[in-house]
């Protein structure tokens, strides 16, 4: 592609705007050819930011360290500049966007000099999608560019999809510029200037002086979740943090679901799960965020607008996720994973007896008496989705799949019972909206502790929560055949701090329950928090469970939930919808 061919006049201007500013070196014009990606590769070798994993073992593969200071998304650097406080609301870390304009572009003045600025076309959606939505990032790091081509559509396809429209601006920068003769580091960064600043009225993203996941790959996060779900709020559709999975039951009925959970609390698991029930199958649709639209029949349609998984490997084994462990045996870029003495990688939980002998995340001698963690617990591993061996027939549908269930969940060690059904939309919105989790290391900050995560979206909402609340009561229209809503947590724990239940595989026994109530069957009882299946309605053939204990309701750990989520709820103001107040009395009520 060259500088010529590059029609969209808009995209020319700010191409031109952004290099007098940036002052790079030189301008690459991203094309997504096999032959281009190997000399992105090799240079990324040669500076040692990538090691060229074992071909034998690990054919086509990578392993990336950053600095130990630049290791997850960070949300307190995370903005939302909409033109008032109000329209980014309580939840979102909030500034004047002149004002956030005006410190960037101190900050990315010379800030490419003598790198490389990468134009990066790319396409969130299957290109033949009438969803598919087409962005641009102009990045300084080539890491960046090798992972975006494994998640995004990138490249030529997206830019001829592109024409003369608008488009989203991604400019990222990691703030690290040269001086003439000066040699790189193998992962530039300046995390003490860390700003990932979204502007959802004009749609563009500034993220500066991180190279990391979420930061620097502005398709994911910034893109497909902030400034899309503004979009979604303009334009009547959602999109939202959520896997989508295709599930087939024994009698040959499929049937889709997303579901929503906070980072690192087993997505992509649920999402490639290999069934313990006989008969059951499930295929993979996405792992992470689904786009999901209004068909003209009513029902509720899923894209998944990612081409690739960017996975949390610590954890991830044969025995809890078989399709991603197939999925990551070649073609994949693993980012702060230990590398064993042969070439491969290993993280905390791969295999039961660790190897002797690592190179630790940190580029340090380890062994199973050390004292800290071979790999990073947010290590991740990008990789394509047509790598998957569940991959659904119809990941790539233009129109999506339709969807018949939204699973919501949350990590809690207490309180939260295995599963439960909403009673009416309505009553999912609020279930969804009181979502708590216990932290995990996705994003910095005190991992273990509980907090409100609303839909998963704490993070990822690019306007105010409130609205983003009375956006999905309003889905609900005359004509709309609603999907079931269900709320489940698989991290029950007694009090010897062991989980109640095994998760992974036989979470199925769940989904069985859930399918069978979309179906109209399956035995649940009323309870003052929704549906909850009885106590034998949950197929625990061959599992030691405590049934009792999985489902059970504690009024007074209830009483006290309903109490905070109460004065959590304030904190939205006069955004928060009349339902929702109603649904928090009514909850306080029966706990009383
Ligand atoms: C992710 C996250 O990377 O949620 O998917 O942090
Ligand atoms: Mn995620």
């Amino acid at each position: 592609m060259r500088p010529g061919s590059v029609m969209n006049r808009n995209l020319q201007e700010w191409i031109q705007e952004v290099q007098q500013h940036c002052q790079p070196k030189e301008i690459h014009y991203v094309e997504g050819t096999e032959e281009e990606n190997r000399l992105i590769v090799e240079a990324l070798i040669k500076q040692k930011t990538l090691t060229r994993l074992n071909p034998a073992l690990r054919p086509a593969s990578f392993l990336a360290r950053s600095t130990p200071d630049d290791v997850a998304r960070v949300e307190d650097r995370t903005f939302i500049c909409s033109e008032t406080q109000e329209q980014a609301g309580p939840t979102n870390h909030w500034r004047d966007p002149r004002e956030m304009k005006e410190t960037l572009l101190g900050l990315f003045r010379g800030c490419m000099r003598n790198r490389t600025m990468y134009v990066v076309p790319y396409c969130m959606g299957p290109i033949d999608s009438p969803y598919a939505k087409v962005a641009i990032q102009l990045t300084d790091s080539p890491y960046v560019v090798a992972n975006m081509r494994l998640m995004t559509r990138m490249g030529k396809a997206a830019l001829d999809l592109l024409g003369d429209q608008p488009f989203v601006k991604c400019l990222h920068s990691v703030g690290v510029p040269l001086a003439d003769g000066e040699e790189d580091v193998s992962w530039p960064c300046n995390t003490k200037n860390l700003y990932i600043s979204h502007f959802p009225e004009t749609k563009e993203v500034w993220s500066f002086g991180s190279g990391y996941g979420g930061n620097a790959l502005l398709n994911k996060k910034s893109f497909a979740l902030r400034i899309a779900s503004k979009m979604g709020l303009e334009e009547g559709w959602l999109a939202e943090h959520m896997l989508i999975v295709g599930i087939t039951s024994p009698e040959g009925i499929k049937r889709y679901f997303a579901a929503s959970f906070p980072s690192a609390c087993g997505k992509t698991n649920l999402a490639m799960l290999t069934p313990t029930l006989p008969g059951w199958k499930v295929e993979c649709v996405g792992d992470d965020i689904a786009w999901m639209h209004w068909g003209q029949d009513g029902r509720l349609y899923a894209i998944n607008p990612e081409a690739g998984f960017f996975g949390v490997a610590p954890g991830t084994s044969m025995k809890t996720n078989p399709n991603a462990m197939l999925s990551i045996q070649k073609n994949t870029i693993f980012t702060n994973v230990a590398l064993t003495p042969d070439g491969d990688v290993w993280w905390e939980g791969m295999t039961d007896t660790p190897p002797e002998r690592l190179i630790s995340w940190t580029n340090e001698e380890w062994t199973p008496h050390s004292t800290f963690k071979a790999a990073h617990p947010n290590a991740r591993f990008t990789v394509g989705s047509l790598q998957c061996p569940i991959i659904d027939p119809d990941w790539q549908k233009p129109t999506g799949v339709p969807i018949s269930g939204i699973i919501f969940g949350g990590r809690r060690s207490t309180t939260v019972p295995l599963v439960r059904q909403a009673l009416s939309w309505g009553h999912g919105v609020f279930l969804a909206a009181s979502m708590t989790s216990e932290m995990t290391a996705a994003a910095k900050g005190e991992v273990g502790k509980v907090r409100h995560d609303p839909f998963a979206m704490l993070p990822f909402c690019g306007y105010h929560m409130g609205d983003y609340f009375a956006h999905w009561l309003s889905m609900e229209q005359t004509g709309r055949k609603m999907p079931e809503i269900f709320y489940v947590n698989w991290f029950l724990k007694d009090e010897q701090g062991k989980y109640l239940w095994p998760g992974f595989g036989d979470n199925i026994r769940v989904l069985e329950w859930c399918f069978s109530r979309i179906e109209k069957r399956g035995d649940a009882d009323l309870s003052p928090i929704g549906y909850l299946p009885t106590l034998d309605a949950i197929n625990c053939q061959g599992l030691m469970v405590d049934m009792k204990a999985l489902l059970k309701v504690d009024k007074a750990l209830w009483k006290k939930e309903a109490d905070e989520l109460f004065h959590y709820f304030q904190t939205f103001r006069h955004k928060l919808p009349e339902s929702l107040k109603n649904e928090t009395e009514k909850l306080r009520n029966v706990t009383r």
